[in-house]
Order: C-alpha cells, then sequence, then structure tokens
C-alpha cells in the first residue's frame, strides 16, 4: 500500500475527511498515528544479549521527520502531501518539543538510541518521563526566566504500557506506570525507550513560572528535569528522581530475563547496563539489593553479577559537577539502599586504603562515580583527551587500580538527524556526488576529497550553506524580531551557559569589536554574532552573562554607526529544533572552553559536519577534528591542557595582571560598566560579573582573550578568500565521517557490550 493511501485511510477514520481539508494540527496527528502503527509493525530487534542505556536525560527532539527518514518514507510522503497542497516542513513544526535533558549528555543519550537501532542492536533506554522537562526561557528585561514546557499531548509518541512497579522510599510506597516511546533504526527493526512515570503525578500543583512544592513527592517526581538544586530540598527531589528510575530499572530488567527463562546468575550473559553519567548510579546497590533479598543470593555473588553487568561513562572532570550525596539524604529518601552502600565501601576500603578511592569520604559523602569504578567493569571518557585527562590526573588512583577498566569512546552524533533531517539540500548533493554509501557507512564521505578542485561542487556547497543563511534570517526576524544580513559571516556559539565555555570571551571580543568600529576600522565583510543558551536557574554569573548578551544586542543592533557591520542575536529558548535550523547556516562554530575542561563537545561535530569551520581550544573533541582536518582548516588558539592544569596546581593564574597590562583587554572588561551598558542594564549583575573577571576569573578568560581575538580575526579576513573557505567547509564535511554515532556504538559494542 502506498504512504498516501495509507494516510487517507488515517485521516478517514480519525476525521472523517480528506487529507486536503484537514488543518494542520490535525494532519499532524494522523501522520504520527500512520508513522507509529508502521514503525510498530517493524518489529522488535531481538539477540541473545541486550544493552540498557540508562540515563536521567534523553534529548530526544521532535521525532517526526527522524521517524520518517529511518522508515525510508520521508521523500513518498513529502510528495504526496505536496499534491495535496500540504507541506511537510511546516506540519512539522507542529509538534511540540520534548525538553528531557540539559543539553550535550542528553542529546548524546538520543544520537545512541538512533544508532544502536540503526546497527541493529538490541537495546533499550531506561529514563524518566518528565511532563514538563526542562524550563522553557523567556527573556524579560534582558533576562532570563522560567516557564515550564508542556509537551505531553493527549497523542504523541509515547504510548501507555499495562506495566507497573512498586517502589518504597523506606517506608513510603508509591507505584510507578511505564510509557515506551519506539526507536525505529534506519533501515531497521525497533528498539523501546521506556520512561517511568508515577502514577499519582499532579501537573496542577505547578504554580508562578516553575515554582511548586518540592515536597510532595507523590504529586511532583516526574514533573520536571533536574530543578533548581541549589537548596536541601531541591536536592533530595533529585535523590527521589534517580532511585524512582533506577528501581524500577532494575524491575523491569529482571522482568525481562525471567520472561526470557534467563538464569540471573548468568545475568550479565545476557544484559548489559550502561551506566550515563552518575545520575543512575543508584541502580548497582539496587540490583544487589533486589539479588540478596529477593532472589536469595550471597552477597558475594550478587556484587560479583552487578559488576559484571554494569559499565560507567564518565562525561566531566568538574568537581562540582561530580555527584556526592551525604549519606543523611540518602538515608532519609532510601534508607534500604544505605545498608548496601556501607557494605560496598567497607569491601572496598579493606582492598584499598588510599583515601582518595573512598566511597564514603570522612565527610560522610557518597561519592557515586566510586561506586561506579569500584563495581562495575567498564570506565570510559568520551574523547581521547577527556579519557586521558581522567586515567592521569581526576580518576589517576583509580587507573593504578583497575588499568583494563579504562577506555575512550570519543563521542558522536547520528547523521540520519544532524544532516540527512536538517540539511536535505546538502545531503541531497553529497548523495548525488559520491552515491549513497555514506548513509550507511560514514566514512564514505571521504569520497568528497576527490573533489576538493572542483569549482562546480565548491559552489554547489556554498549556495546551499547561502541557502540556509537566508532560511535562519527569516527564521530569526520572525521569531526574535531581529534582522540580520544574509549575507554576514555567521559567528554562532549555542550550547549551555557555564564560564567554563566562556561566552564571556565571545562577549569580550564583541565589544572589541564595537569599539573599534566605533573608531572607524570598519570590517570588510558584515558579522552577525549569535548566542542560544540556558542557564541554570540558580547559576548567578550565568545568568549575568546572559544579561550581558541581552545588553550587547540592544546596544549594537540599534546603533546607527555600527549596525551595518556587525550584529548580535541572543535567540529565546535555544533547544534541539533551533540547532537543527542554526547548525546548517553556520560559517564559524565557537569552540572556546578553556582546555581540559569540555569532555567532549557534540555540537562541535553536528557544526563541521553541516561545512562550518571551527574557532576552538585545545579541548575535547576539536582536538580530534584537528588531527582529522589538519592545520589548515581549523582554526586552534589559547593555552594548552597540559598547561591550564599546571596553572590550577600551581594556584598562579591572576586575571588582574592580565586586565592591568593588555589594554585591549582592558578596555573590554570596563566597558561592562559603561555609561552605554548601564543605560539599558542591571548595575548589580553588571558590576557582578566585571568583578569576577578582574579578580577570579576560574576558568581563565583574560588568559587566551588576546589569542583569541588574534586569530578570530584571522579568520574574518580568510572568509573574503572564497575559494580557501570553500575548502575549508569540503574538507570539514569530507572528515566528519569519524564523528558518525554509528562509529562510535559500534566501539562500544566491540569493546564493553558483546552483544552479538
Ligand atoms: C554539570 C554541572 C552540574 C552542576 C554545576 C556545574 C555543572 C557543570 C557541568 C555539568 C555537566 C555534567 C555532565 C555533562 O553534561 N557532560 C557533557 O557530556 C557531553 C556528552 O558526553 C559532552 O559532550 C560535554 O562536553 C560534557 O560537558
Amino acid at each position: 500500500m502506498s504512504v498516501k493511501t495509507n494516510l487517507e485511510a488515517v485521516a478517514q477514520k480519525m476525521y472523517g475527511k480528506a487529507i486536503k481539508d484537514l488543518d494542520d494540527s490535525q494532519l499532524y496527528f494522523a501522520i504520527l498515528n500512520m508513522t507509529k502503527d508502521m514503525m510498530e509493525n517493524k518489529g522488535t530487534i531481538k539477540g541473545k544479549k541486550k544493552v540498557y542505556y540508562i540515563s536521567a536525560e534523553f534529548l530526544i527532539g521532535k521525532l517526526l521527520s527522524n521517524n520518517l527518514i529511518n522508515l525510508g518514507i520521508y521523500d513518498e510522503l513529502d510528495a504526496a502531501l505536496k499534491e495535496e497542497g500540504k507541506e511537510l516542513s511546516r506540519i512539522e513544526e507542529v509538534e511540540p518539543e520534548p525538553s528531557l535533558g540539559n543539553g550535550g549528555l542528553g542529546r548524546l543519550a538520543a544520537c545512541f538510541l538512533d544508532s544502536i537501532a540503526s546497527l541493529g542492536l538490541p537495546g533499550d533506554g531506561i529514563g524518566l518521563n518528565y511532563h514538563f522537562g526542562l524550563f522553557k526561557q523567556v527573556f524579560k528585561d534582558r533576562q532570563q526566566t522560567a516557564e515550564k514546557n508542556d509537551w505531553i499531548e493527549d497523542q504523541s509518541w509515547l504510548t501507555k504500557t499495562d506495566i507497573s512497579f512498586p517502589v518504597y522510599f523506606g517506608k513510603k510506597k508509591v507505584m510507578s506506570r511505564l510509557y515506551d516511546i519506539d526507536v525505529i533504526g534506519y533501515d531497521q527493526g525497533m528498539n523501546k525507550l521506556h520512561l517511568f512515570d508515577i502514577e499519582t503525578v499532579d501537573e496542577s500543583i505547578v504554580k508562578e513560572g516553575i515554582d511548586f512544592d518540592k515536597n510532595d513527592i507523590d504529586k511532583n517526581l516526574t514533573l520536571f528535569l533536574y530543578p533548581d538544586d541549589s537548596d536541601e530540598a531541591g536536592q533530595q527531589l533529585r535523590i527521589y528522581q534517580q532511585y524512582f528510575m533506577v528501581c524500577n530499572g532494575a524491575q523491569l530488567i529482571l522482568k525481562e530475563m525471567k520472561d526470557n527463562g534467563y538464569d540471573l546468575h548468568k545475568m550479565y550473559e545476557h544484559a548489559v547496563i550502561q551506566i550515563n553519567d552518575t545520575h543512575p548510579t543508584m541502580v548497582i546497590p539496587e540490583l544487589i539489593r533486589i539479588l540478596t533479598e529477593e532472589e536469595g543470593f550471597e552477597m558475594e555473588e550478587a556484587i560479583d553479577v552487578v559488576s559484571k553487568t554494569c559499565a560507567y561513562t564518565n562525561h566531566t572532570i568538574l568537581a562540582e559537577a561530580l555527584e556526592k550525596w551525604p549519606v543523611k539524604y540518602l538515608q532519609k529518601v532510601v534508607p534500604q539502599l544505605m545498608p548496601i552502600i556501607w557494605e560496598l565501601d567497607k569491601r572496598a576500603a579493606i582492598k584499598y586504603d588510599d583515601p582518595k578511592v573512598q566511597i564514603i569520604d570522612k565527610d560522610l559523602r557518597v561519592h557515586m562515580a566510586h561506586i561506579d569504578i569500584h563495581y562495575g567493569f567498564s570506565v570510559n571518557g568520551v574523547a581521547a583527551i577527556h579519557t586521558e585527562i581522567l586515567k592521569d590526573t581526576e580518576l589517576n588512583h583509580f587507573y593504578k587500580i583497575y588499568p583494563e577498566k579504562f577506555n575512550n569512546k570519543t563521542n558522536g552524533i547520528t547523521f540520519r538527524r544532524w544532516l540527512m533531517s536538517c540539511n536535505k539540500e546538502l545531503a541531497a548533493c553529497i548523495t548525488k556526488t559520491i552515491g549513497d554509501g555514506w548513509k550507511k557507512d560514514a566514512d564514505e564521505l571521504e569520497k568528497l576529497l576527490e573533489y576538493k578542485d572542483d569549482a562546480a561542487l565548491l559552489s554547489e556547497i556554498k549556495a546551499i550553506k547561502n541557502d540556509k543563511k537566508a532560511a535562519l534570517a527569516a527564521y530569526i526576524k520572525e521569531n526574535e524580531g531581529q534582522e540580520i544580513n544574509p549575507n554576514s559571516i555567521y559567528d554562532i556559539q549555542i550550547k549551555r551557559l557555564h564560564e567554563y565555555k566562556r561566552q564571556q570571551m565571545n562577549a569580550l571580543y564583541i565589544i572589541h569589536k564595537y569599539l573599534e568600529i566605533k573608531e572607524g576600522k570598519k570590517p570588510s565583510t558584515p558579522i552577525t554574532f549569535i548566542f542560544g543558551a540556558k542557564a541554570a536557574p540558580a547559576y548567578i554569573i550565568a545568568q549575568d552573562i546572559i544579561h550581558l548578551l541581552l545588553c550587547l544586542q540592544e546596544i549594537i543592533n540599534n546603533d546607527p554607526d555600527v549596525k551595518d557591520y556587525m550584529k548580535v542575536v541572543m535567540v529565546e529558548n535555544y533547544n534541539v529544533s533551533y540547532a537543527e535550523k542554526l547548525i546548517p547556516a553556520c560559517d564559524i562554530s565557537e569552540q572556546i572552553s578553556l582546555a581540559s575542561k569540555e569532555a567532549s563537545g557534540t555540537g562541535n561535530m553536528k557544526f563541521m559536519l553541516n561545512g562550518a569551520v571551527t574557532l576552538g581550544t585545545s579541548d575535547g573533541a576539536n582536538v580530534e577534528i584537528n588531527e582529522l582536518v589538519g592545520d589548515d582548516n581549523i582554526y586552534i588558539f589559547g593555552e594548552k591542557s597540559e598547561q591550564v592544569i599546571k596553572h590550577y596546581e600551581k594556584a598562579d593564574y591572576v586575571s588582574k595582571d592580565f586586565y592591568e597590562k593588555s589594554d585591549v583587554i582592558k578596555e573590554a572588561v570596563d566597558f561592562i560598566t559603561s555609561k552605554e551598558v548601564l543605560e539599558v542594564g542591571n548595575e548589580e549583575r553588571l558590576t557582578r560579573l566585571q568583578k569576577e573577571l578582574i579578580n577570579k576569573d576560574w576558568f581563565m578568560t583574560l588568559l587566551d582573550l588576546e589569542d583569541y581575538i588574534e586569530t578570530k580575526d584571522k579568520m574574518f579576513e580568510d572568509f573574503k578568500d572564497e575559494d580557501k573557505w570553500k575548502k575549508m567547509m569540503l574538507v570539514n564535511i569530507a572528515k566528519a565521517g569519524f564523528f558518525s554515532s554509528d562509529r562510535t556504538i559500534a566501539e562500544y559494542n566491540r569493546d564493553i557490550w558483546k552483544l552479538n
């Protein structure tokens, strides 16, 4: 049956109408239902052993376009709708975006599910069904405010199952409910994303913005992703969420083992649990608890079986991001788990007396990562340099004990979403040139290198970029009310707002450029600086940086001397869907974290794949991008990670010295509290930010600022050399194959999961 016939039947059944008579919303729901049915018909991917990817975040984004592509029916449906006077890309806009993740970590989990299914491997996700996900960002008075993101509709990708488990918080019992989202592989069968909800959840307790009673666990448990955890109730709610996730996950996994008739004593032959950062770490003591208390295991064997089943991925070296829960909190929320955690601590302490590898420290805090490392069989970092830093410094004491557990898995991205879906024109151009083998074997993109001197192809790629830039300009006009020049250079930094990612350094460059233009030094090509970033509500300095960016946007875009040469746009509520519009339109990809701090980054890979050139530090996966494209096709600046680590060890970085020694730096930093900025901005915020930069600057912005300015100026110069730039674009696309998450997952499977 053709897709059109199928859709016509669904439309008749749901609305008693023909396709052409449906409004956009009805048509979306008709397509949703048809697609869900078609996915179901593909059948589940099966095998002797299955991976469970357990994660507090799955930043899946909208699913329609991706599912249609993976089913292989996108083009057919697009054509069928056109015959009825409908536009599929418009219908896609109707879908609400779930925001079940903060950033890279959650998006990685979503890319991984796509690749696991696309490689035909049996593997399910396990997580939570947050009703409002991460907050929706709304700017008011040039400041960030937070509202709830209501994404669940009566009909959605979620399917309610009949699976429900009891979960105990001490003596308090709650019931869960499992919702599933089908994950269809590219030209493959289907896996599942299992999202657990609490039966008694109550959306009506959310008041102003994202405010709600943090103590009312029965009602609030699955309302939000990582609510503000700056206070005690917030932190405890996070422990409630984590335990709820792993307790359900453990029950589901054990149920599947039993349903399949597998021997729990050999569970590791049929299941591998990949623990995504430390948020799901409690799955280890929870499984041990169930096996000993309910399945008749001796402690020794339970620990052995669980340790052979669990593997851990580390995603950061930032100390403040490594979870250490006070024993007191765990004792209150999950008292049944504490005896197990004490037991695990005792056994580790008997074997190793180094205080650095203890699970429970002298201040009675439980180091979650230490549980994973002692009681899992694999520990991996997410980019080569990150894994080396883990082995050499952060986790060196563990590396000495367990060298065989450590391995690297450089992150990747799914090309289905980040090229085939968000940049169909470039995907088609590539296919026309080298065939479509790259869709299943991303390394084939290297064939493009043969066309390095093919003027026609280079121009075509540039023309596609220009079309994407025009489309983005229109979208930004419509959504942000800002007018940008589609012929300007698009310089884009989109990622969570954090001081280590150094949006503030970019802001200082912008100030520098603004002051230059005011003095009459005008750039020959206009530049548009684009930002997208949410900041944690309790992260004050991050909020201050957003404020500065919005002030600069106001001042610069309205200054008649300047606005024809540069503009600044901070887009509101940056999310996956926005990324899909921004990335194909980008010329310069900003990846400027302080070296050693960004574990990998994955935006850097998405930009590269879409023909942007990276301006970055030697950090995370930038290092591997550099190795692949060579020094001529990337712009690297700044202090190297070894030096940065030494600065921290010696505590010898003094930002004030840099501020006082350099006129360029001083001028830019001083401008933050200039008359112009104070006229539109909030004095308290701006002064606080300026003081932070001069007196602390923990992430060494001023150390790298001059090198950044010089390198960025060079890049803008080089942009004028069209032939050179077009070649750099091509090399970046051609070398991006390594960053396909299909490669990453194949490596996880080869080295860790061993599924077939
Ligand atoms: C979490 C927190 C929480 C509290 C305060 C500050 C802070 C700073 C960073 C984090 C990040 C936690 C883990 C994480 O999201 N890591 C990201 O994982 C991505 C996927 O591996 C990787 O590409 C990013 O570089 C890494 O930051």
